[in-house]
Protein backbone atom coordinates (compact mmCIF):
# COMPACT_ATOMS: atom_id res chain seq x y z
CA UNK A 1 0.00 0.00 0.00
CA UNK A 2 1.46 3.67 -0.87
CA UNK A 3 2.03 5.89 1.78
CA UNK A 4 -0.66 8.90 2.13
CA UNK A 5 1.41 11.76 0.92
CA UNK A 6 2.23 14.63 4.04
CA UNK A 7 0.11 17.56 4.29
CA UNK A 8 3.12 20.18 2.40
CA UNK A 9 3.44 18.10 -0.44
CA UNK A 10 -0.07 18.02 -1.36
CA UNK A 11 -0.29 21.66 -0.75
CA UNK A 12 2.67 21.80 -3.07
CA UNK A 13 0.95 19.44 -6.01
CA UNK A 14 -2.26 21.37 -5.21
CA UNK A 15 -3.48 24.71 -7.91
CA UNK A 16 -2.67 27.97 -5.93
CA UNK A 17 -5.79 30.29 -5.53
CA UNK A 18 -3.22 33.33 -4.21
CA UNK A 19 -1.92 34.78 -7.05
CA UNK A 20 0.66 37.49 -8.82
CA UNK A 21 -0.75 41.59 -8.02
CA UNK A 22 -0.55 42.04 -4.82
CA UNK A 23 0.66 44.70 -2.75
CA UNK A 24 1.73 43.18 0.85
CA UNK A 25 5.25 44.53 1.87
CA UNK A 26 7.89 42.09 0.73
CA UNK A 27 8.76 40.21 2.97
CA UNK A 28 5.15 39.88 4.39
CA UNK A 29 4.46 36.38 5.85
CA UNK A 30 0.63 36.44 5.16
CA UNK A 31 1.86 36.76 1.27
CA UNK A 32 3.47 32.46 2.51
CA UNK A 33 -0.04 31.87 4.33
CA UNK A 34 -2.05 33.09 1.07
CA UNK A 35 -0.03 30.47 -0.78
CA UNK A 36 -0.77 27.68 1.66
CA UNK A 37 -4.66 28.99 1.98
CA UNK A 38 -4.57 29.06 -2.09
CA UNK A 39 -3.21 25.81 -2.17
CA UNK A 40 -4.93 24.01 0.96
CA UNK A 41 -8.04 25.38 -0.86
CA UNK A 42 -8.01 23.01 -3.50
CA UNK A 43 -9.64 20.42 -1.88
CA UNK A 44 -12.57 19.28 -4.29
CA UNK A 45 -14.65 21.93 -2.91
CA UNK A 46 -16.04 25.38 -3.71
CA UNK A 47 -14.53 27.84 -1.35
CA UNK A 48 -15.98 31.13 0.32
CA UNK A 49 -13.39 33.42 1.94
CA UNK A 50 -14.48 36.57 3.64
CA UNK A 51 -11.78 39.04 4.30
CA UNK A 52 -11.95 41.53 7.21
CA UNK A 53 -10.07 44.87 6.40
CA UNK A 54 -6.60 44.46 7.01
CA UNK A 55 -3.40 44.58 5.11
CA UNK A 56 -4.61 41.59 3.95
CA UNK A 57 -7.57 42.86 2.45
CA UNK A 58 -6.26 46.02 1.39
CA UNK A 59 -3.61 44.90 -1.08
CA UNK A 60 -4.88 41.78 -2.50
CA UNK A 61 -8.14 43.12 -3.84
CA UNK A 62 -7.22 46.40 -5.23
CA UNK A 63 -10.35 46.78 -7.44
CA UNK A 64 -10.80 47.65 -10.55
CA UNK A 65 -7.01 47.71 -10.87
CA UNK A 66 -5.60 43.83 -9.69
CA UNK A 67 -7.34 41.06 -7.48
CA UNK A 68 -5.01 38.30 -6.29
CA UNK A 69 -7.18 35.67 -5.57
CA UNK A 70 -8.55 32.95 -7.97
CA UNK A 71 -7.21 29.98 -9.80
CA UNK A 72 -5.85 31.10 -13.07
CA UNK A 73 -6.71 34.37 -14.87
CA UNK A 74 -10.49 33.46 -16.04
CA UNK A 75 -13.48 31.72 -14.36
CA UNK A 76 -12.87 28.56 -13.95
CA UNK A 77 -15.09 25.96 -15.82
CA UNK A 78 -15.82 23.84 -12.57
CA UNK A 79 -17.50 25.10 -9.57
CA UNK A 80 -14.71 23.02 -6.86
CA UNK A 81 -12.67 25.13 -8.59
CA UNK A 82 -13.72 28.57 -8.01
CA UNK A 83 -13.48 30.58 -5.30
CA UNK A 84 -15.41 33.86 -3.86
CA UNK A 85 -14.88 36.35 -2.04
CA UNK A 86 -16.33 38.72 0.10
CA UNK A 87 -14.55 41.86 1.73
CA UNK A 88 -16.85 43.06 4.63
CA UNK A 89 -16.37 45.96 7.32
CA UNK A 90 -12.78 45.29 10.04
CA UNK A 91 -14.72 43.16 12.83
CA UNK A 92 -17.12 41.26 11.39
CA UNK A 93 -15.64 38.63 8.96
CA UNK A 94 -16.50 35.12 11.05
CA UNK A 95 -20.28 36.50 11.25
CA UNK A 96 -20.25 37.20 7.49
CA UNK A 97 -18.47 33.46 7.15
CA UNK A 98 -21.15 31.92 9.44
CA UNK A 99 -24.22 33.64 7.62
CA UNK A 100 -22.09 31.93 4.42
CA UNK A 101 -22.26 28.71 6.37
CA UNK A 102 -25.85 28.92 7.11
CA UNK A 103 -27.14 29.62 3.68
CA UNK A 104 -24.94 26.68 2.10
CA UNK A 105 -26.63 24.38 4.50
CA UNK A 106 -30.18 26.05 3.58
CA UNK A 107 -29.49 25.50 0.17
CA UNK A 108 -28.19 21.71 0.96
CA UNK A 109 -31.71 21.10 2.48
CA UNK A 110 -33.86 22.11 -0.07
CA UNK A 111 -32.06 20.81 -3.02
CA UNK A 112 -30.20 23.51 -4.59
CA UNK A 113 -27.08 22.66 -3.66
CA UNK A 114 -25.91 19.47 -4.93
CA UNK A 115 -22.21 19.55 -3.99
CA UNK A 116 -20.04 18.83 -1.41
CA UNK A 117 -20.14 21.36 1.91
CA UNK A 118 -18.06 24.37 0.77
CA UNK A 119 -14.82 25.74 2.10
CA UNK A 120 -15.71 28.32 4.45
CA UNK A 121 -12.78 30.81 5.19
CA UNK A 122 -12.66 34.17 7.32
CA UNK A 123 -9.61 36.30 7.63
CA UNK A 124 -9.11 38.79 9.86
CA UNK A 125 -6.17 41.03 11.82
CA UNK A 126 -5.52 40.66 15.21
CA UNK A 127 -6.92 43.82 15.61
CA UNK A 128 -9.86 42.95 13.48
CA UNK A 129 -10.30 39.67 15.39
CA UNK A 130 -8.96 40.29 18.89
CA UNK A 131 -9.70 43.90 19.41
CA UNK A 132 -12.42 45.66 17.70
CA UNK A 133 -13.85 42.06 16.98
CA UNK A 134 -13.26 40.16 19.71
CA UNK A 135 -17.12 39.58 20.56
CA UNK A 136 -18.22 38.71 17.07
CA UNK A 137 -15.26 35.83 16.64
CA UNK A 138 -16.19 34.66 20.11
CA UNK A 139 -20.00 34.20 19.43
CA UNK A 140 -19.30 32.75 16.28
CA UNK A 141 -17.27 30.13 18.11
CA UNK A 142 -20.04 29.95 20.70
CA UNK A 143 -22.40 28.98 18.05
CA UNK A 144 -20.27 26.36 16.58
CA UNK A 145 -20.33 27.48 13.60
CA UNK A 146 -18.17 25.07 10.72
CA UNK A 147 -16.29 28.60 9.64
CA UNK A 148 -12.19 28.21 9.49
CA UNK A 149 -11.17 31.37 11.15
CA UNK A 150 -7.53 32.58 9.89
CA UNK A 151 -6.25 35.59 12.64
CA UNK A 152 -2.94 36.94 11.38
CA UNK A 153 -0.82 38.16 14.61
CA UNK A 154 1.44 40.67 13.81
CA UNK A 155 0.86 42.59 16.74
CA UNK A 156 -0.27 46.13 15.04
CA UNK A 157 -3.49 47.64 13.28
CA UNK A 158 -0.53 47.53 10.72
CA UNK A 159 -2.79 48.85 7.44
CA UNK A 160 -3.75 52.17 9.17
CA UNK A 161 -0.29 53.05 10.97
CA UNK A 162 0.82 50.23 13.59
CA UNK A 163 -1.17 51.25 16.21
CA UNK A 164 -0.97 49.28 19.69
CA UNK A 165 -2.66 45.96 19.30
CA UNK A 166 -3.74 43.37 22.18
CA UNK A 167 -1.34 40.62 21.02
CA UNK A 168 1.36 43.26 21.50
CA UNK A 169 4.81 41.99 23.33
CA UNK A 170 5.46 44.24 26.52
CA UNK A 171 6.93 47.08 25.73
CA UNK A 172 7.11 46.79 21.99
CA UNK A 173 7.04 50.03 20.25
CA UNK A 174 3.82 50.96 17.94
CA UNK A 175 2.69 54.43 17.24
CA UNK A 176 0.16 55.04 19.51
CA UNK A 177 2.63 53.17 22.45
CA UNK A 178 5.96 54.34 22.02
CA UNK A 179 8.27 51.93 23.57
CA UNK A 180 4.90 49.90 24.61
CA UNK A 181 3.52 49.14 28.10
CA UNK A 182 3.79 46.26 30.66
CA UNK A 183 0.63 44.83 29.18
CA UNK A 184 0.89 41.08 28.46
CA UNK A 185 -0.66 39.63 25.03
CA UNK A 186 -4.20 38.96 25.44
CA UNK A 187 -4.53 34.87 26.03
CA UNK A 188 -6.33 34.62 22.65
CA UNK A 189 -6.01 30.42 22.69
CA UNK A 190 -7.77 30.28 25.96
CA UNK A 191 -10.54 32.69 25.02
CA UNK A 192 -11.22 30.33 21.49
CA UNK A 193 -10.40 27.43 23.56
CA UNK A 194 -13.25 28.75 26.61
CA UNK A 195 -15.19 29.61 23.76
CA UNK A 196 -15.90 26.30 22.93
CA UNK A 197 -13.94 25.71 19.26
CA UNK A 198 -13.91 22.48 18.02
CA UNK A 199 -9.74 23.34 16.83
CA UNK A 200 -7.61 25.66 18.12
CA UNK A 201 -3.88 25.97 16.24
CA UNK A 202 -1.51 28.67 16.66
CA UNK A 203 0.90 28.06 13.67
CA UNK A 204 3.54 30.03 11.77
CA UNK A 205 4.44 29.39 7.64
CA UNK A 206 8.10 29.23 8.91
CA UNK A 207 7.49 25.13 10.13
CA UNK A 208 6.15 24.81 6.72
CA UNK A 209 4.80 20.73 6.77
CA UNK A 210 2.99 21.79 10.52
CA UNK A 211 1.60 24.63 9.18
CA UNK A 212 0.45 22.53 6.11
CA UNK A 213 -1.36 20.33 8.76
CA UNK A 214 -2.81 22.48 10.45
CA UNK A 215 -4.79 24.48 7.31
CA UNK A 216 -5.84 20.91 6.44
CA UNK A 217 -7.03 20.06 9.49
CA UNK A 218 -8.77 22.92 10.29
CA UNK A 219 -10.35 22.50 6.59
CA UNK A 220 -11.69 19.40 7.62
CA UNK A 221 -13.79 20.90 10.81
CA UNK A 222 -17.35 20.03 10.27
CA UNK A 223 -18.79 20.38 13.72
CA UNK A 224 -17.51 23.53 15.47
CA UNK A 225 -15.68 26.59 14.49
CA UNK A 226 -12.05 26.03 13.70
CA UNK A 227 -9.47 28.87 15.06
CA UNK A 228 -5.72 29.24 13.52
CA UNK A 229 -3.84 32.06 14.61
CA UNK A 230 -0.91 32.91 12.34
CA UNK A 231 2.15 34.51 14.28
CA UNK A 232 2.95 36.99 11.39
CA UNK A 233 6.55 39.07 11.15
CA UNK A 234 5.42 42.50 9.58
CA UNK A 235 8.38 43.89 8.02
CA UNK A 236 7.24 47.52 7.99
CA UNK A 237 5.79 47.32 11.73
CA UNK A 238 8.54 45.80 13.26
CA UNK A 239 11.59 46.72 11.39
CA UNK A 240 13.51 43.78 10.55
CA UNK A 241 15.86 43.42 7.75
CA UNK A 242 14.51 42.12 4.41
CA UNK A 243 15.29 38.51 4.38
CA UNK A 244 14.94 37.27 8.06
CA UNK A 245 10.58 37.04 7.86
CA UNK A 246 11.40 33.16 8.37
CA UNK A 247 14.02 33.23 11.13
CA UNK A 248 11.79 35.91 13.23
CA UNK A 249 8.72 33.09 12.29
CA UNK A 250 10.72 30.58 13.76
CA UNK A 251 12.09 32.91 16.74
CA UNK A 252 8.59 33.63 17.62
CA UNK A 253 7.91 29.75 18.45
CA UNK A 254 11.26 28.51 19.99
CA UNK A 255 11.50 31.84 22.21
CA UNK A 256 8.00 30.60 23.67
CA UNK A 257 6.67 33.58 22.41
CA UNK A 258 4.25 32.88 20.04
CA UNK A 259 4.44 28.32 20.43
CA UNK A 260 2.97 26.23 17.35
CA UNK A 261 -0.02 24.38 19.43
CA UNK A 262 -3.16 22.86 17.94
CA UNK A 263 -5.62 20.97 20.08
CA UNK A 264 -8.87 19.15 19.31
CA UNK A 265 -11.81 19.94 21.39
CA UNK A 266 -11.95 16.24 23.78
CA UNK A 267 -8.16 15.70 23.49
CA UNK A 268 -5.08 16.57 24.64
CA UNK A 269 -3.17 19.64 22.95
CA UNK A 270 -0.04 19.53 21.20
CA UNK A 271 3.01 22.19 21.83
CA UNK A 272 5.68 22.17 19.03
CA UNK A 273 8.91 23.69 18.18
CA UNK A 274 9.50 24.98 21.65
CA UNK A 275 12.37 23.22 22.96
CA UNK A 276 12.94 22.29 26.92
CA UNK A 277 13.96 25.60 29.20
CA UNK A 278 17.59 24.74 29.21
CA UNK A 279 17.64 24.52 25.27
CA UNK A 280 15.22 27.96 24.46
CA UNK A 281 16.75 30.37 22.72
CA UNK A 282 16.37 33.41 24.96
CA UNK A 283 13.79 36.05 23.81
CA UNK A 284 16.94 38.53 23.27
CA UNK A 285 17.58 36.94 20.52
CA UNK A 286 14.40 37.69 18.42
CA UNK A 287 14.20 41.46 20.40
CA UNK A 288 17.17 41.92 18.46
CA UNK A 289 16.29 41.80 15.16
CA UNK A 290 13.78 44.32 15.40
CA UNK A 291 14.28 48.01 15.61
CA UNK A 292 10.77 48.05 17.35
CA UNK A 293 13.07 46.68 20.43
CA UNK A 294 16.09 48.70 19.96
CA UNK A 295 15.19 51.02 23.11
CA UNK A 296 15.68 47.80 25.10
CA UNK A 297 18.33 45.49 23.20
CA UNK A 298 21.07 45.19 20.66
CA UNK A 299 23.51 43.67 19.38
CA UNK A 300 27.29 45.07 19.61
CA UNK A 301 29.99 42.84 17.93
CA UNK A 302 27.96 39.74 17.15
CA UNK A 303 26.65 39.63 21.01
CA UNK A 304 23.50 40.46 22.65
CA UNK A 305 23.79 44.02 24.68
CA UNK A 306 20.90 45.28 26.73
CA UNK A 307 20.33 49.03 26.91
CA UNK A 308 21.61 50.12 30.65
CA UNK A 309 18.72 50.15 32.84
CA UNK A 310 16.33 48.07 30.70
CA UNK A 311 17.18 44.79 32.44
CA UNK A 312 14.13 44.21 33.79
CA UNK A 313 11.93 45.06 30.99
CA UNK A 314 13.99 42.32 29.18
CA UNK A 315 13.62 40.17 32.47
CA UNK A 316 9.64 41.04 32.25
CA UNK A 317 9.61 39.45 28.44
CA UNK A 318 11.19 36.65 29.44
CA UNK A 319 9.32 35.98 32.06
CA UNK A 320 6.30 35.88 30.05
CA UNK A 321 7.39 33.82 27.33
CA UNK A 322 8.97 31.36 30.15
CA UNK A 323 4.84 31.58 31.70
CA UNK A 324 3.19 31.17 28.31
CA UNK A 325 4.67 27.73 27.17
CA UNK A 326 3.69 26.56 31.03
CA UNK A 327 0.63 28.40 30.03
CA UNK A 328 -0.07 26.73 26.77
CA UNK A 329 0.52 23.35 28.07
CA UNK A 330 -2.47 23.67 30.65
CA UNK A 331 -4.37 24.69 28.38
CA UNK A 332 -3.53 21.49 25.79
CA UNK A 333 -5.52 20.03 29.11
CA UNK A 334 -8.30 21.53 28.77
CA UNK A 335 -11.53 19.07 28.28
C1 LIG B 1 -15.29 49.85 12.31
C2 LIG B 1 -13.98 50.24 11.72
N1 LIG B 1 -13.09 50.91 12.47
C3 LIG B 1 -11.89 51.23 11.93
C4 LIG B 1 -11.59 50.92 10.64
C5 LIG B 1 -10.25 51.34 10.04
N2 LIG B 1 -9.36 50.22 9.89
C6 LIG B 1 -9.26 49.54 8.74
S1 LIG B 1 -8.08 48.36 8.78
C7 LIG B 1 -7.69 48.76 10.37
C8 LIG B 1 -6.56 48.06 11.08
C9 LIG B 1 -6.50 46.62 10.82
O1 LIG B 1 -5.65 46.02 11.78
P1 LIG B 1 -5.58 44.46 11.90
O2 LIG B 1 -6.94 43.88 12.00
O3 LIG B 1 -4.65 44.12 12.99
O4 LIG B 1 -5.00 44.02 10.48
P2 LIG B 1 -3.60 44.38 9.83
O5 LIG B 1 -3.80 45.63 9.05
O6 LIG B 1 -2.60 44.49 10.92
O7 LIG B 1 -3.31 43.22 8.94
C10 LIG B 1 -8.50 49.79 10.85
C11 LIG B 1 -8.40 50.39 12.20
C12 LIG B 1 -12.55 50.23 9.89
N3 LIG B 1 -12.32 49.86 8.64
N4 LIG B 1 -13.74 49.91 10.45
S1 LIG C 1 2.55 46.58 6.74
FE1 LIG C 1 3.18 44.64 7.70
S2 LIG C 1 1.36 43.29 7.65
FE2 LIG C 1 1.03 45.01 6.22
S3 LIG C 1 1.69 44.26 4.21
FE3 LIG C 1 3.44 45.30 5.14
S4 LIG C 1 4.60 43.70 6.25
FE4 LIG C 1 2.55 42.89 5.80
Amino acid sequence: MTKPLPAFKHLALADDAFREGHALCPGCEEAITFHALGRATDNGRKTCLVLGTSCGEVSTLMYPNTIAWGRGTSEPDRIEKSIGIIHNVFESAPTVAEAICDTADMLSQVGAWQGPRPNVLAWSGDGGALSIGLRALLHTIYRRAAIAMFVNINEVFANTGFQYSPTAIPFADSSTLPYGGPAEPIDHIGLALVAGAEFVAQASPAFAPFFAEVVSEALSIETGTAVVFVPSPCIAGWKFEEGMTADLGKLASTTGLFPNFRKRRGQPGELKHVPDKSKRPPVEEFLALQRRFEHLVCRQDGKLVTVTGKEQQVAAIQSYADRNVERLARWGQFP
